[in-house]
């Protein structure tokens, strides 16, 4: 995947709370172009493999029990320096420390439950979004 983009989750908290239609129109008014789109649910060992960074963490049986209860929307997002514009457009992981008119201050009820996710390097991006979509899903 090109340095230009980056993957993104609407994650179940936020399928739940019916904000899906309002956090990809913020999205893509921000610039954003969706390259690649599904609604998809992610089975323990998905969200397991997704998250081992984190393995070690408190956090992390929360975290893929939270992942997998139920569909998400994945997708690969394009624009200029889309990573890092991406992680300023979402907020602080805490929505108590996201900036005012981020979409976690927005959407998210927890830094657990925070509803959205957006890859943090260029590296990751590339293999977020391989995780998700085959080269032939993404446009
Ligand atoms: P993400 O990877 O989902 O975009 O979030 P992030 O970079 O802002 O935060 P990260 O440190 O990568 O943590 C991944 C996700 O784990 C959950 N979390 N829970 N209970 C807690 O203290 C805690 N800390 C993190 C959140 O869902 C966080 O987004
Ligand atoms: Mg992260």
């Amino acid at each position: 995947m090109a340095a230009n983009r980056t993957f993104t989750m609407i994650k179940p908290d936020g399928v739940e709370n019916g904000h899906i239609g309002a956090i990809l129109d913020q999205i893509t008014a921000s610039g954003f172009r969706i390259v690649a789109m599904k609604l998809t649910q992610m089975t323990t060992r998905d969200a397991e493999a997704f998250y081992a960074v984190h393995k070690e963490r408190p956090f992390f049986g929360e975290l893929v029990e939270f992942m997998t209860r139920g569909p998400i929307v994945a997708a690969i997002l394009e624009k200029d320096n889309a990573v890092e514009d991406f992680r300023t457009l979402i907020g602080a992981t805490n929505p108590e420390e996201a900036a005012e008119g981020t979409i976690r201050k927005k959407f998210a009820t927890s830094i657990g439950e925070n509803a959205v996710h957006g890859s943090d390097s260029d590296e990751n991006a590339q293999i977020e979004g391989a995780f998700h979509f085959a080269g032939r899903e993404q446009f």
